[in-house]
């Protein structure tokens, strides 16, 4: 079986981790699958949004700890650079935003590259650890960037020393994640987000997350600078055209992402 499978309908592409009975926990090959599949979804013209998920009852329980036994001198460096450093980093400069939608358990890296994600979404039986501290480690795959900017240093703080499990429902109440669904009603919710996002303007979708990225480093001088011109570059798209076409002539825009 491949360890993510991939589907794309109507312009939105699904990867969904699928090691079910390790709860979809992150092996060399299952990262180096997804950083593969992140790049195919990046290339693919017909790709204007990507939904990440889990096969099974978990969404992701981070790292395969039977990768790292005992008795043997780990190399986390390693790890990080082959397998996890390059998966946020792919998740950041993706030109199609990436919805993630949390099926279940999101644990240590699988958590952190849930909040990586540019909207995320949750069934309200998953739940979120940063699991890290309970086996001696520190939170990686951005958690310690994207954490403490949603919900704030102290709670950040808490969750990731003290390793809590936060219910969907609390993360959402909180602005970890942005929606917690029902699980009747997960997965056509889920789909509407991203078929929305996928027939959104692409690039201004992108500069909006390049500009969201500097908001807690620039002042704000600088930050409308960096809009300004981002703006200059959405202006330039076609799907700016359309936009003030539609508007002008009382249609739907039909956009298509260039
Ligand atoms: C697993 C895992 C797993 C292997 C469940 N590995 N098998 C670390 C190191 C190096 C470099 C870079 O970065 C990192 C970052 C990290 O991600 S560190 C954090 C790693 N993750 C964890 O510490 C979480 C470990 N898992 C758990 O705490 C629990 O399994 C959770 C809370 C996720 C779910 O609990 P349950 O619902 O009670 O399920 P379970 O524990 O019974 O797990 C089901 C199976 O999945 C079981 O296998 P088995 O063969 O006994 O049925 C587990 O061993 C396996 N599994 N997580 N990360």
């Amino acid at each position: 079986m491949p360890e993510i499978l991939f589907d794309v309908k109507d312009n939105v592409a699904v990867l969904t981790l699928n090691r079910p009975e390790k709860l979809n926990a992150l092996n060399r090959s299952l990262a180096h699958e997804l950083q593969d599949q992140l790049l195919a979804c990046d290339e693919n013209d017909s790709v204007r949004a990507v939904v990440l998920t889990g096969a099974g009852r978990a969404f992701c329980s981070g790292q395969d700890l039977q990768e790292f036994p005992p008795d043997k001198v780990p190399d986390i460096e390693k790890s990080i650079d082959e397998n996890y450093n390059p998966t946020i980093r792919l998740l950041k400069t993706i030109r199609k935003p990436v919805l993630c939608a949390v099926n279940g358990v999101a644990a240590g890296a699988g958590a952190n590259i849930a909040l990586a994600c540019d909207i995320v979404v949750a069934v309200s039986s998953a739940f979120f650890v940063q699991a890290f501290s309970k086996i001696g480690l520190i939170p990686d795959c951005g958690g310690t960037f994207f954490l403490p900017r949603l919900i704030g240093l102290q709670k950040a703080s808490a969750l990731m020393m003290l390793g809590d499990k936060i219910s969907a429902t609390e993360a959402e109440r909180m602005g970890m994640i942005y929606a917690c669904f029902e699980e009747e009603s997960f997965v056509e919710k889920t789909f509407q987000i991203a078929s929305t996002l996928a027939n959104l303007p692409t690039v201004a979708l992108i500069l909006t997350r390049k500009a969201l990225m500097e908001y807690s480093t620039n002042n704000l001088e600088e930050q409308l600078d960096l809009e300004k011109k981002f703006q200059q570059k959405a202006g330039l798209t076609k799907d700016f055209k359309e936009g003030i076409t539609a508007f002008l002539q009382k249609r739907v825009p039909l956009f298509t992402g260039k």
